[in-house]
C-alpha cells in the first residue's frame, strides 16, 4: 500500500512503484493519507505501507515517521529529505519534492544493495547547483543521448542541464533565428524529460560572435528567442559570454557608446545582460536567476573588464568560472572565496572535466579530483562540462555530482568503483580495466598535487616484471603481468557481450576499446616473447615476436574522426607503447638485431591524419606533415630509446605536390641527453644524407629549423643507422 498526499511528486512515486515492482510486489494500492482511518485500516491488514511525501505533499508521512520515532526533514536545505523504515512501513519525506523524489532513488539504491530492512536516512545536499553543462565543441550530443542523460541526473540526485552546445546554430551562429518547430518540439521533450527528473533545464544562449549590444534590435532578438523557450516551459536561462574577442566590437554603435579595451566590454556586456534581467527574467515570476560565462572567465586576476562586471552587472545574475586555468588542475576553498569578490556575484563553476574537445584523442574516464570539500561553502554550485562521448561521460559524471552531494566524505576511488558498477553492472570488472587505461588528465590529486596518470594498475606490474626479468626470476612477476594483460586483450569482448544493451556506449568508445584489447595482446606476446628468450626458446621467442608487432601496428593504425581531424586513440598512454618498444629492443638485442626503434619527435602539430608515426614507418609513400610553417626552434626528428653509437641519417623532407614543405634554413643535430648537442651540417635541402663523426653516440637526432620558414614541412621518412645496421 502506498499512502499518499494530495501533493505527492507524481514522479518520485513512480520510482517507488519501479522499486516495489523490482522487489516483487505484485499489487500496488495507493491510498490517500488524509484518511487516517483508512491508512490505519490498512496497516492492520499485514502488507508493507509506504509513505510517500514530505510536509508540503502529504500529511500522513508526519504520522508515520512519528511512529518510527524520527523526526521530519524540516529545516533541511532544498533536495534533503528523510527515509526511514521499520517493522513493515517505510516513509519517504522530503523537505521539498525533489527530495522526495530523491528519498525514492535512496530506497532504490538501498533494494538494489539489498541493505538492512530497517533505517533511518536524514540527507541533504552540500552545493545547491549540481550538474552538467553541455558545453563543448564538437558534434553536439544527441537528443537520445540528452533524454539518457536527464534520467542519469535524476537517480544521482543532480539538479542541473545547461543546454549549450558550441555547435549548435542556433545558440551561437545563428542566434537570433527561431528554432523550426520540430526542433522546438524536440527541446520541449527534454524540457518534460528535465521537469521528471527534477532537473532544471538551462537554456543558454551565446549571441556575443555578432550581437550589438547596446541595441534595442538585438536586445529585442534576445528575449523574443528566450520567450519562444519559455513557452515550453524553460524557466532557467543563461548567457555565456566565453570564447569571443572583446578588443572587437561587431557595431560602430557600441564603439560610440562604451570606448575600448577591457572596461568597455565589461561595460557593454554588463548594459545588455542587466536589460534581459529587467525585461525578461524579472518579468516573468518563476523564472530562475539569469547566468553569464564572462569572456574573463578562467583566472581571478582583477582588471578593468572584471571591475566592469562587478560594478555594473545586476547583482540577481549568477557567474560562471572555470576555475584559475580553462582547465583548472585544483580548485581550493580560498579560490572560491576570491572568485565570488572578483566577480562580485554568486559563483558557478563551469567545470572543464572530463570534456575531451581539446585532446580528441583521449577518453578522460577517470574520477572527478582536485577541488577543496570547502569550496562547495562559496559557489552556488558546479556544472561539469562533459565528453562529446556522452555515455563515457557518465564515470566522470556520477563522481562529480557525489563529490558536489557530500564533498566532505567524497572519496573519488570508492565513488569511481561506483560508477563503474553503475554503468555496467556484471561487467564491471572488464569496464574498470578499460577505464584505467584511459584516466590520466590534468586534473591533480589534492594530496598530492599530481595528476593521476594512465594505467595505475599496469604500470607497477611492468616495473615488477622488469626487475624480476633482471635478478634471473620472472616467473611469477611474468603471471601477474600476464594476467592483467589478458584482462586488457579479453576487456573489449566482454564489454561488448555484457554492455549490449548499451549500443551508444560502445559505438562511442569502440575504437579505443579495440586499442586497449590490442595493446593487451601485444603486451601478453611480448611477455611470452621475453620469457621464450629467457628459456633460450628463440624459435618461440620470434614467434611471439611476430605476434606482438602485428598487434602493435594494428594497435597504432585505429583511427576516429574527430572535431579536430582523424586521431590514432591514445590509451594506456607513456606505458603501453614504450614498454612494447623496450621488449620490442631487448629481444631484438638478443636476436642480434640492430635494436634501433626510432619514436618520432616534433615540436609541431599535426595535419589531419599525416601522424609523426609516418615518418617512421619505412613507406616513403606515407608522411608526416606539420599544422604549420616551423619557427626558429622547431625541431623534428627521432628518438631512439637509449643513446647508442650511429654512424649514417637518410632524412625525405618534402614532396611531389608540396615540394617546398621542407626545413629551407636549419641544422642537423644529436645528442645523447636531449640537453648538449652536436651540429653535423646545416639544412637547406629537402634531402639529406649524413655520416655521423667517428664515434658519435645518440639518442636524439633532429632537423632544427634556425629561421622562420614560409612553408609548412613534410617528412617522408627519417632513418638512422647504426654502425653494424
Ligand atoms: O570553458 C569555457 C567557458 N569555454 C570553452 C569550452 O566550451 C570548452 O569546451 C573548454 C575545453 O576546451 N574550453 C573553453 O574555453
Amino acid at each position: 500500500v502506498e499512502v499518499v498526499g494530495r501533493g505527492t511528486d507524481p514522479f518520485a512515486l513512480a520510482v517507488v512503484d519501479q522499486v516495489l515492482r523490482a522487489a516483487g510486489a505484485t499489487t500496488i494500492v495507493k491510498l490517500t493519507g488524509d484518511d487516517q482511518a483508512t491508512v490505519d485500516r490498512d496497516r492492520g491488514n499485514g502488507g508493507l505501507v509506504v509513505f510517500v511525501g514530505g510536509p508540503a505533499e502529504s500529511g500522513a508521512t508526519a504520522l508515520a515517521l512519528a511512529a518510527l520515532r524520527v523526526n521530519g526533514p524540516e529545516g533541511l536545505p532544498g533536495g534533503g529529505y528523510v527515509l526511514a523504515a521499520d517493522r513493515g512501513v517505510i516513509a519517504l519525506s522530503g523537505v521539498d519534492t525533489t527530495g522526495t523524489f530523491y528519498a525514492a532513488h535512496s530506497l532504490r539504491q538501498l533494494f538494489v544493495s539489498g541493505k538492512s530492512r530497517a533505517f533511518a536516512i536524514r540527507d541533504w545536499p552540500a552545493a545547491a547547483l549540481r550538474g552538467v553543462i553541455e558545453g563543448f565543441y564538437g558534434a553536439p550530443w544527441s537528443h537520445a543521448d540528452r533524454l539518457a542523460q536527464l534520467d542519469f541526473y535524476g537517480r544521482t540526485k543532480q539538479n542541473m542541464y545547461v543546454y549549450s552546445p558550441k555547435d549548435d546554430p542556433f545558440l551561437r551562429a545563428r542566434w537570433r533565428d527561431q528554432y523550426p518547430p520540430e526542433q522546438l518540439e524536440l527541446l520541449s521533450q527534454l524540457v518534460s524529460r528535465a521537469t521528471a527528473n527534477h532537473v532544471e533545464f538551462t537554456y543558454a544562449l551565446s549571441p556575443g560572435l555578432s550581437v550589438c549590444y547596446s541595441s534595442d534590435a538585438d536586445k529585442t532578438a534576445l528575449v523574443t528567442k528566450f520567450q519562444s523557450l519559455w513557452d515550453i516551459g524553460v524557466r532557467s536561462f543563461a548567457i555565456p559570454l566565453d570564447d569571443i574577442s572583446y578588443t572587437r566590437w561587431n557595431c560602430d554603435a557600441d564603439a560610440a557608446k562604451f570606448g575600448s579595451g577591457g572596461a568597455a566590454a565589461g561595460a557593454a556586456q554588463a548594459f545588455l545582460l542587466n536589460r534581459v534581467q529587467q525585461d525578461f527574467i524579472a518579468a516573468h515570476p518563476g523564472a530562475e536567476r539569469l547566468q553569464t560565462v564572462p569572456t574573463e572567465y578562467y583566472d581571478l586576476a582583477d582588471s578593468p573588464y572584471k571591475t566592469a562586471l562587478r560594478t555594473q552587472l545586476d547583482k540577481a545574475v549568477i557567474v560562471e568560472w572555470t576555475g584559475v586555468g580553462v582547465i583548472a588542475g585544483r580548485i581550493t576553498e580560498k579560490e572560491a572565496r576570491q572568485a565570488k569578490e572578483v566577480f562580485g556575484h554568486d559563483i558557478l563553476i563551469w567545470d572543464n572535466y572530463p570534456v575531451n574537445d581539446y585532446i580528441t584523442e583521449r577518453l578522460l574516464l577517470g574520477p572527478y579530483i582536485g577541488r577543496e570539500p570547502g569550496v562547495a561553502k562559496y559557489l552556488s554550485g558546479i556544472t561539469a562540462n562533459p565528453m562529446v562521448q556522452a555515455e563515457a561521460s557518465k564515470i566522470a559524471e556520477f563522481t562529480s555530482g557525489d563529490f558536489l552531494w557530500n564533498p566532505d566524505r567524497y572519496d573519488p576511488d570508492a565513488s569511481w568503483l561506483a560508477a563503474i558498477a553503475d554503468l555496467a553492472g556484471p561487467v564491471a570488472p572488464a569496464l574498470k580495466v578499460f577505464a584505467e587505461n584511459n584516466y590520466s588528465s590534468l586534473l591533480v590529486r589534492l594530496e598530492t598535487g599530481k595528476p593521476d596518470l594512465d594505467s595505475p594498475v599496469l604500470r607497477p606490474l611492468l616495473t615488477a616484471f622488469w626487475s624480476a626479468l633482471e635478478n634471473g626470476n620472472p616467473r611469477d612477476a611474468a603471471a601477474n603481468l600476464s594476467r592483467y594483460l589478458t584482462a586488457m586483450s579479453t576487456a573489449p569482448g566482454e564489454l561488448r557481450r555484457g554492455m549490449a544493451s548499451n549500443p551508444k556506449f560502445l559505438a562511442e568508445t569502440g575504437p579505443w576499446l579495440d586499442q586497449v584489447g590490442l595493446y593487451g595482446q601485444a603486451g601478453d606476446h611480448a611477455v611470452k616473447m621475453l620469457l621464450a628468450q629467457f628459456d633460450g626458446d628463440g624459435a618461440k621467442a620470434w614467434a611471439e615476436r611476430g605476434e606482438l608487432v602485428t598487434a602493435l601496428k594494428r594497435a597504432q593504425a585505429i583511427r576516429v574522426e574527430t572535431s579536430r581531424g582523424p586521431r590514432n586513440p591514445s590509451t594506456c598512454t607513456d606505458v603501453c607503447v614504450p614498454f612494447l618498444n623496450s621488449a620490442l629492443a631487448t629481444a631484438d638485442r638478443w636476436f642480434g638485431l640492430p635494436g634501433i626503434r626510432p619514436q618520432p619527435t616534433t615540436s609541431l602539430g599535426t595535419y589531419t591524419d599525416h601522424l609523426p608515426e609516418r615518418m617512421v614507418d619505412g613507406d616513403p609513400a606515407t608522411y608526416y606533415w606539420s599544422d604549420r610553417a616551423p619557427r626558429s626552434g622547431d625541431a623534428v626528428g627521432i628518438d631512439l630509446g637509449t643513446a647508442q653509437p650511429v654512424s649514417h641519417v637518410d632524412i625525405a623532407m618534402g614532396k611531389p605536390t608540396s615540394p617546398d614543405d621542407f626545413v629551407h634554413d636549419g641544422v642537423l643535430e644529436y645528442s645523447a641527453d636531449g640537453e648538449h648537442w652536436t651540429a653535423v651540417k646545416t639544412v637547406t635541402e629537402p634531402v639529406i644524407s649524413a655520416d655521423f663523426p667517428d664515434g658519435a653516440k645518440a639518442r636524439y637526432v633532429r632537423v632544427r629549423s634556425t629561421g622562420t620558414q614560409i612553408f609548412w614541412l613534410v617528412v617522408r621518412e627519417f632513418t638512422v643507422s647504426t654502425p653494424d645496421s
